[in-house]
């Protein structure tokens, strides 16, 4: 039995769900959490962890600690990713999750962990049209640079506040047809349907290895 691990970015506006999903998936539904904490994703190092490296022409290269420049931006780390694996009858997938931050201003920052590679969740709130329309343009800046992953899904948060829809789920379900990616309408707190998302999220990762496998094969025959 195949034994997968898969990086898997969650995106999406701010306040949309992204880490109730991920700590409702990973606590297995224990852990909900019910007031709000802004992802920042961003640890800054302490002084002492800055290093600027001195390299000299021609006969190699040499290293030195200095003190830190002033206004230098120090190199973000990413907060270590929670970890899930889900046996299939096909395959073992572990999954360690990327919880980006939503806010605009961190919006580069979750740029950097999404690639090709990955496996993507699009998170919005069905009470937000805007929230809606900032994966809509997510998915428009990934495509244009070649970087939108072969597997991932749809996530429309927040269906147990039905009274306050601002998002049909026939525009999600069209959008994530668009990309080829399921579409998942629930609500965070409710960890079977968070279970069965991600458990068709890892069929299709383990779907995706076996037809690389299989191609490869192909090709050295
Ligand atoms: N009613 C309801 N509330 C939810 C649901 N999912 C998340 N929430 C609440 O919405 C708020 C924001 O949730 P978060 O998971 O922190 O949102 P986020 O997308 O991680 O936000 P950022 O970290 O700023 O990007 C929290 O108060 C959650 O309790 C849901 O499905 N239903
Ligand atoms: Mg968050």
């Amino acid at each position: 039995m195949a034994s997968l691990r898969c990086k898997c970015v969650l995106v999406g506006g701010p306040r949309v769900g992204k880490t109730a999903l991920a700590q409702v998936f990973q606590s297995g539904g224990g852990l909900f959490p019910s007031n709000y904490s802004m992802t920042s994703a961003v640890e800054l190092p302490g002084v002492d962890a800055l290093r600027t490296v001195v390299l000299e022409d021609g006969s190699g290269a040499s290293s030195t600690p200095a003190s830190p420049v002033a206004g230098q931006v120090p190199e973000h780390k990413v907060k270590t990713p929670l970890e899930k694996a889900l046996e299939l009858p096909s395959a073992s997938v572990q999954f360690f999750l990327y919880d980006t931050p939503g806010q605009p201003y961190l919006r580069e920052l979750a740029r950097e962990y999404v690639d090709a590679t990955c496996v993507l969740i699009f998170v919005y709130d069905v009470t937000s049209i805007d929230s809606f329309e900032w994966i809509r343009e997510w998915a428009e800046l990934l495509s244009a640079d070649n970087a939108l992953p072969a597997v991932g899904m749809v996530v429309a948060n927040k269906a147990d506040k039905s009274d306050l829809r601002a998002v049909d789920a026939d525009l999600g379900l069209h959008f994530a047809k668009s990309l080829r990616y399921p579409f998942f309408e629930l609500a965070a707190p409710d960890a079977s349907a968070v279970d069965a998302a991600f458990k068709h999220l890892a069929e299709a990762y383990a779907s995706h290895y076996q037809d690389f496998v299989s191609a490869t094969r192909a090709l050295a025959s």
